[in-house]
């Protein structure tokens, strides 16, 4: 087994940048074992005054519509151009693929992932949604520490992921193809309510009138929602990853939005919404974790379901019963 590291040492090396003890960290946080979780919230609460410092970005979109490609364009204009520290986690709490990952097609971000100011973490394979989403953010945390000042979540663009994704970023990024219906590109309204920013993909070869005319149509159609709390208005981009074209773009509008939401103040309400949001959140799955452990409950449980099963206790007296345990 690979050397245990102490809280302090977690703490200096991800303070210095070390990769590997960040790696290390991030290992712990993902871990559903009791000790490892105890030494991940130490380590946290160490680096708490750390955190906070970076601009975090979700990117979604459906499969295929080129969130890897893309990401590699920006990111090497973030960590070139723009001397930028980067860091690309992904949410992706359905995948069996190789790697568990969406970002198991690292091959697709070669440059990015090779550059030293840049770090890629695929999703943590195997776990439910909930339990990818905790440890996502205690790695945004982790990374923020490590003086990344750049954090971008990408995920899958097909359920639930870009709720609870989007309820750990500052921005929220809509990645569409021209020609595609919505239906056909999976892509539910509430997503599009979400995005701060659309860009239209794979503007390049004979694509460029099209992508031109579906960035009118979703400008259009965004401007028929009700203005979000941000006070900011969606903006509609199109953009190539093969070519670069309206990828420097595409951040200039996210600083823009930076710019204005923290001036408004909105920025940072925003985020502590997210803190407290997340404080219950963990104080449920707790709660939870706690009841399910009681051997009381244990021991009820299978024929409080088979009664509830048979109709001969409803459920909320079940529930009732198996809490007053
Ligand atoms: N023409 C063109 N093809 C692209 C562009 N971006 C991605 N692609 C292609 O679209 C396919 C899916 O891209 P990928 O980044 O893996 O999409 P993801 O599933 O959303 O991550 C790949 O074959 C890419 O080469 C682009 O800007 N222009
Ligand atoms: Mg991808």
């Amino acid at each position: 087994m690979a050397k245990r590291f102490t809280v302090d040492e977690y703490t200096e090396g991800i303070l210095n940048g070390n990769r590997v003890l960040l790696s290390r960290a991030i290992t712990l946080a993902e871990s559903t074992l009791p000790t490892d979780q105890d030494l991940t919230q130490q380590l946290l609460n160490r680096l708490l005054p750390y955190t906070g410092r970076s601009v975090r970005v979700g990117i979604t979109g459906v499969p295929g519509v080129g969130k890897s490609t893309f990401i590699e364009a920006l990111g090497l204009h973030l960590v070139g151009s723009l001397g930028k520290r980067l860091a690309v986690l992904a949410v992706d709490p359905s995948s069996q693929r190789s790697g568990g990952s969406i970002l198991g097609d690292k091959t697709r971000m070669n440059l990015l992932a090779a550059h030293p100011a840049a770090f890629i973490r695929p999703s943590p394979a195997g776990r439910s949604l909930g339990g990818v989403t905790r440890s996502t953010r205690e790695t945004m945390l982790l990374c923020e520490a490590a003086g990344f000042d750049v954090l971008f979540i990408e995920t899958v663009g097909v359920g639930q992921s870009e709720t609870a994704v989007h309820g750990m970023v500052d921005f929220f990024l809509l990645l569409m193809l021209a020609g595609a219906g919505d239906e056909l590109q999976g892509i539910k309204k509430g997503i599009m309510e979400m995005a701060d920013a659309v860009t239209i993909t794979k503007a390049d070869g004979g694509n460029e009138q099209a992508a031109r005319r579906a960035r009118r149509e979703y400008q259009n159609a965004l401007h028929l929602f009700p203005l979000a709390l941000s006070g900011w208005s969606p903006v509609v981009t199109t953009s190539s990853a093969l070519t670069g074209a309206g990828v420097p773009d595409v951040w200039a509008v996210v600083e823009r939005y930076v710019e204005q939401t923290q001036a408004s103040g909105y920025f940072q309400r925003r985020r502590q919404e997210q803190n407290l949001h997340w404080l219950h959140e963990a104080i449920r799955a707790g709660l939870e974790e706690r009841f399910y452990a009681r051997p009381a409950v244990q021991q009820r449980l299978e024929t409080v379901r088979a009664r509830v099963k048979a109709g001969q206790q409803s459920p909320f007296g079940a529930a009732g019963e198996l809490l007053g345990l």
